[in-house]
């Protein structure tokens, strides 16, 4: 019998490849899926199974990080191996707007989600989705050992299911994990997000359907790594010996200058003829230079990022290129790697 996981966040960007991962290895995956009046089923539409489908290896349930009770009724009726808690109100200047209800998802949902496997009495391994942006204004490189200082409700919200997790490993030996991912990108990024607005952009201006591009801040620094490889990651952390907390990392940094003017190039285009300012895009508090140190987990999980920036770039330009081709001439879109 193969293993049983629990995918919170399963329609994000992380979900889909996590959810391609684990059921290329065997798994029957569950994924909780939160209702909207719109298909938000996207990035996971190419694995769905037909419901009569004997041999299925993925089931999407109705459920919501608010909602305590409905989580402890699906972890009993799943009873999985593993949980990944990768849902979120996920986007940190959004999380300026709404910062009560960021903290409910974010935070507080992640407490929920341990709670219920607790109440539900489940012998499983849990994975916290945790992040770079808990570190915050506390110069680089970050490791594990690094303070936490978030820049935004956000970074809070993470800091405090970070600790949540921490606490229920600590208190009852639940084999909870952290992993403390920097930014990673992919094709299947949310389209607001630096990275994504800009490949995007970048073939939408190459295609003559837009001018501009307006960004807030080009001088901030990230350690950009490729999504499909850090869901590789998460696996790991949880089928290691002991419970532990990894950075997950590139260990190189660039900003959202070296982005764009990468990401104009490969398409042959100059970033100083398209990009603007608008001060709409920029934050309250602003996380400066982010850079992990992910030497732990690749001497203890041997897991070591092999996309590097430049490639990550072209990789996400080349995919908006095609995508863009698709929409235009009206065949069905493809799902990119
Ligand atoms: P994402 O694409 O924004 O996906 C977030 C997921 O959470 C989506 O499936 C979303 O559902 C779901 N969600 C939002 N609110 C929910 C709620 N109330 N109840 C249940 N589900 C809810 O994020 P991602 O980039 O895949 O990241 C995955 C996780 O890693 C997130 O927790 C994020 O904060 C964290 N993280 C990401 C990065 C990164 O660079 N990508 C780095 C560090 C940590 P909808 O599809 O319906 O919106
Ligand atoms: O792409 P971003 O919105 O990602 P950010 O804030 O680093 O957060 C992402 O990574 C975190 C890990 O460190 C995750 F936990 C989080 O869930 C999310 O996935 O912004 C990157 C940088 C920021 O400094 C921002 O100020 O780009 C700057 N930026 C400049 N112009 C912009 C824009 N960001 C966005 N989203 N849109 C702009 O127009």
């Amino acid at each position: 019998m193969g293993k049983i996981a629990l995918v919170t966040g399963v329609t994000g960007q992380d979900g889909s490849y996590l959810s391609e991962l684990l059921m290329d290895k065997g798994y029957t995956v569950h994924g909780l899926v939160r209702r909207s009046s719109s298909f938000n089923t996207d990035r996971i539409d190419h694995l769905y199974e037909d419901p009569q489908e004997p041999e299925r290896k993925l089931f999407l349930h109705h459920a919501d990080l608010a909602d305590g009770v409905g989580l402890v009724k699906l972890l009993r009726a799943i009873q999985p191996d593993e949980i990944y808690n990768l849902s979120a109100q996920s986007h940190v200047r959004v999380s300026f707007d709404t910062p009560l209800y960021t903290g409910d998802i974010t935070g507080l949902g992640a407490l929920r989600l341990l709670e219920a496997a607790r109440a539900a009495e489940l012998d499983t391994r849990f994975y916290q989705a945790s992040s770079s942006e808990m570190f915050g204004s506390t110069p680089p490189p970050q490791n594990e050992e690094t303070p936490f200082h978030p820049r935004s409700p956000y970074g809070c919200a993470k800091v405090y299911a970070y600790w949540s997790a921490v606490n229920v490993r600590e208190a009852y030996g639940l084999y909870a994990v952290n992993g403390i991912l920097f930014n990673h990108e992919s094709p299947r990024r949310g389209e607001t997000f630096v990275t994504r607005k800009i490949s995007r952009a970048v073939a939408r201006i190459q295609a003559g359907l837009q001018e501009g591009l307006y960004l807030g801040n080009l001088d901030a620094a990230r350690d950009w790594g490729y999504a499909p490889e850090y869901v590789e990651a998460m696996w790991r952390m949880l089928q290691a010996d002991a419970p532990d907390d990894y950075v997950v990392a590139t260990g190189e940094t660039h900003t959202v200058r070296d982005f764009c003017e990468a990401a104009f190039r490969h398409a042959d285009l100059d970033w100083m003829e398209h990009v603007r300012f608008d001060p709409r895009y920029t934050r309250p508090s602003e996380v400066d230079d982010l850079i992990g140190d992910a030497t732990k987990i690749r001497r203890i999980l041997g897991w070591k990022p092999e996309v590097g920036f430049t490639e990550l770039v072209g990789i996400m330009v080349d995919a908006d290129v095609r995508r863009l081709e698709d929409e235009l001439s009206g065949r069905l879109v493809r799902i990119d790697r």
